[in-house]
């Protein structure tokens, strides 16, 4: 009896798990990797990190200065507000985490102060769409994983 509730226990536990798995595929993405979100060695520093990383829908920037630096970050409405370093609306403090939400579309992001985006504290990337995280393998894996167990552990309080 005691087995039996084990293995119940066990199955419940392993459903959960499976369900839950395919909500922590979020990335988050410490913005120029360990150089962080500081001024960069050269122009092209954060534009090559951008390119090296993929982004999809619900993935998070966070944006790390040193500790005697100070920087922000803001949107660039269109390539060419981005070429020119020019930002709109909101201006974050690199303290503040960013979700890329819906759509998937190109962001562009540049560092409002001095003239910091002048000196390459900018990229832009592409934000994918979500479904791309779970690869249809993936997805299957997950959802076939937790059933092939259970069917283990019924066979073996059936038949051992
Ligand atoms: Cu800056």
């Amino acid at each position: 009896m005691n087995r039996t509730m084990g293995s119940v226990c066990s199955v419940a536990c392993l459903l959960i798990i499976g369900t839950l798995l395919p909500v922590i595929v979020a990335v988050d993405h410490e913005v120029g990797g360990d150089f962080g979100w500081n001024l960069p060695p050269t122009l092209t520093f954060f534009s090559e990190w951008a390119r090296n990383t993929t982004f999809f829908v619900g993935d998070r920037l966070k944006f790390v200065p040193r500790a005697n630096e100070t920087h922000t970050y803001a949107e660039a409405e269109s390539q060419k507000d981005y070429d020119g370093c020019i930002e709109q609306g909101i201006v974050f403090d690199s303290s503040i985490i960013l979700t890329l939400h819906n759509p998937p579309r190109r962001r562009y992001f540049v560092c409002t102060d001095g003239n910091h985006c002048n000196n390459g504290m900018k990229f832009s990337i592409d934000v994918l769409p979500k479904s791309a995280t779970t690869t249809p393998n993936m997805a299957l894996k997950i959802d076939v994983f937790p059933l092939l167990l259970f069917i283990t552990i019924m066979a073996n309080m059936f038949f051992v």
